[in-house]
């Protein structure tokens, strides 16, 4: 595949084999790899350092502003999330990269690309560091930066931020230059760090590399698939429809969703896996082979439980896109290979299943997985989780994009809110709240046509609160839904199963809603079944087609 940012923006002026004008400055030669690699909106928060980079910026290059760095990187994680390309940050020296570090260690592991400037004192006073001076800022975000580099000399600025977009798309991940302020008016050489024109990364697998799979599902007599975050998008789809309708096998979804890898209202569609280790092993227990495609085998979370994850007459294999699940996964065979490509091919290499073989494998996974709509609640009664996913169930369009981080309630969101469309689902990666609310900010900026609801938590929205500013500011037509309890109930029901009192209190007073129309973006209480009703009838058909944002606060019992 070629990459496609790379082909329009070509410009004849930047031909590597053109004389550069001799008062070109590092940062018009930056300017141009970033219209080249399409980067030219910048999402950051400023300061001092960026002054000289941020100031008069060319009219094609636009700036997106978030009040906090966890906010910028989260809106910019769900904006490179829409478009499937690296979004450019920009951050303020070690202030602003310490601020941004989880949703930077999240975009690692949501596997989004990002390219991310990290502003610098000037080089010719670092020695006597400075105010503002950050140490080793290559090294501040740790292991999370898919790559990181202080370039050796400013001339190396413009190839960096070529070669980190180039590593953000190969590895997945977020790519951090670090750039001292001074280096944006040196003056430019054409000879400095280079990089490819063109880029062709090759998608294709071949046959005979899947004879192993083909023949290990073909020998087994129950397989069962486990989809993860790699299988979503339109080809991963159809890829893994076309794999589970061959084998006529149940499809489970990894635990703690990032994405949606195979639609929730397929027939063979069975459910979110388990994360406990026992409840895996005895829901995977009638399946001779799992195949775990687009994920790991397979995500856990507390340790409960020191056996393994399958019992002994489960053979595992993994299919997937990226070498690190495969590496971690303990499982018979794993294939590292394009997803999309590779299920093409597998699915034309493995057995078609008919009649009773098939008919029982599936079966197996079509337990009923739905629960009926709970009764309406009476005059006195609160509105539960409930009420408002089967309420939004029912009425939110087919290609709505879901953004879930409401911990207590996210099993029924998942039971009650199917996802039927790729790209209909997205939630954090790491566990780190925070992306709910700025996700869904920028998932709806980059993505200006789809419908976009993230559903958080009281607590959570607390996190990344000031996205509802830029999200106001830039005319963002994104709905959310806050899960109004009062407290960190998910960490009140631990503390209950752990058989003592709680160290935090309850919060109940925060005023979320005013909060929002103190950012600027509208927002409403609702704490009746008739107000949610009215709201979701009066909102929900026109989602695609907002252009303010709104936050409905939902007062839970
Ligand atoms: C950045 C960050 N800090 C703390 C936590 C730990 N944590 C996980 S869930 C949770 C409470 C969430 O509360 P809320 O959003 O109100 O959801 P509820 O449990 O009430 O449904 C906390 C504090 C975390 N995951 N991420
Ligand atoms: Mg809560």
């Amino acid at each position: 595949m070629i990459d496609e940012a790379q082909r329009p923006a070509v410009l004849a002026a930047d031909d590597r084999n053109q004389p550069v004008t001799p008062d070109r400055t590092v940062r018009e030669a930056a300017f141009d790899v970033m219209r080249r690699f399409g980067l030219t909106t910048i999402f950051g928060n400023p300061g001092s350092t960026e002054i000289p980079f941020l100031t008069g910026l060319p009219p094609d290059i636009h700036f997106v502003l978030g009040l906090h760095e966890g906010s910028v990187v989260g809106i910019a994680t769900g904006y490179a999330a829409a478009r499937g390309e690296p979004a450019l940050v920009n951050l303020h020296t070690a202030p602003g990269l310490g601020n941004a570090v989880n949703a930077i260690a999240n975009a690692r592991d949501m596997r989004v690309p990002l390219v991310i400037l990290v502003g610098q004192q000037d080089r010719r006073q670092l020695a006597y560091e400075p105010f503002l001076t950050g140490r080793s800022l290559e090294r501040m975000a740790g292991e999370y930066p898919v790559w990181s580099t202080l370039p050796v000399r400013a001339q190396d600025v413009p190839g960096a931020i070529a070669r980190a977009y180039n590593e953000a798309v190969a590895q997945r991940g977020p790519a951090l230059v670090v750039v001292p302020m001074g280096d944006w008016s040196e003056p430019a050489d054409e000879f400095a760090a280079g990089y490819p024109e063109r880029t062709v990364r090759t998608e294709t697998v071949a046959p005979s590399e899947l004879g192993d799979l083909a023949d290990m599902i073909d020998r087994a007599s129950s397989p069962a698939l486990v989809v993860g975050r790699g299988g979503d998008g339109e080809g991963g789809w159809e890829g893994v429809i076309a794999l589970a309708e061959r084998l006529g096998c149940p499809v489970w979804q990894e635990s703690f969703a990032r994405a949606a890898g195979f639609p929730q209202d397929h027939p063979q569609f069975a459910g979110h896996l388990p994360w406990r280790r026992c409840q895996m092993r005895d829901t995977l227990a009638p399946h001779d082979l799992v195949l775990a495609v687009g994920t790991n085998a397979f995500r856990l979370y507390l340790f409960d439980d020191p056996g393994p994850m399958v019992h002994e007459g489960t053979r595992v294999a993994v299919l997937t896109d990226d070498p690190g699940e495969a590496h971690r996964s303990p499982c018979a065979l794993a294939v590292v290979a394009p997803l999309a490509a590779v299920l093409v091919a597998l699915v034309e290499e493995v057995a078609e299943r008919t009649g009773a073989a098939g008919a029982a494998a599936g079966a197996a996974g079509s337990q009923p997985l739905r629960p009926p709509p709970p009764p309406v609640p009476g005059p006195d009664e609160s509105l539960t989780p409930g009420h408002v996913y089967a309420a939004l169930a029912q009425r939110m369009t087919h290609d709505t994009v879901i953004v879930e981080e409401t911990p207590s309630s996210q099993s029924e969101l998942y039971q009650r809110v199917p996802i039927t469309t790729p790209g209909g689902f997205l939630a954090c990666g790491n566990g780190g709240l925070g992306f709910g609310v700025a996700g869904s900010v920028g998932l709806r900026l980059g993505n200006p046509e789809r419908a976009v609801i993230g559903v958080v938590g009281d607590g959570s929205s607390m996190y990344a609160i000031q996205a509802l500013w830029s999200a106001a500011h830039y005319e963002v037509g994104v709905l959310l839904l806050v899960m109004a309890n009062g407290r960190y109930a998910v960490m009140d029901n631990l503390a209950r199963a752990a058989n003592a009192p709680a160290a935090w209190p309850a919060f109940g007073s925060i005023d979320i809603a005013g909060i929002a129309r103190c950012l600027g973006c509208p927002a409403i209480n609702v704490s009746t079944y008739e107000q949610l009703i009215e709201t979701f009838d009066e909102v929900l058909p026109q989602l695609a087609d907002r252009r303010e944002p709104l936050l409905v606060e939902i007062a839970l019992g």
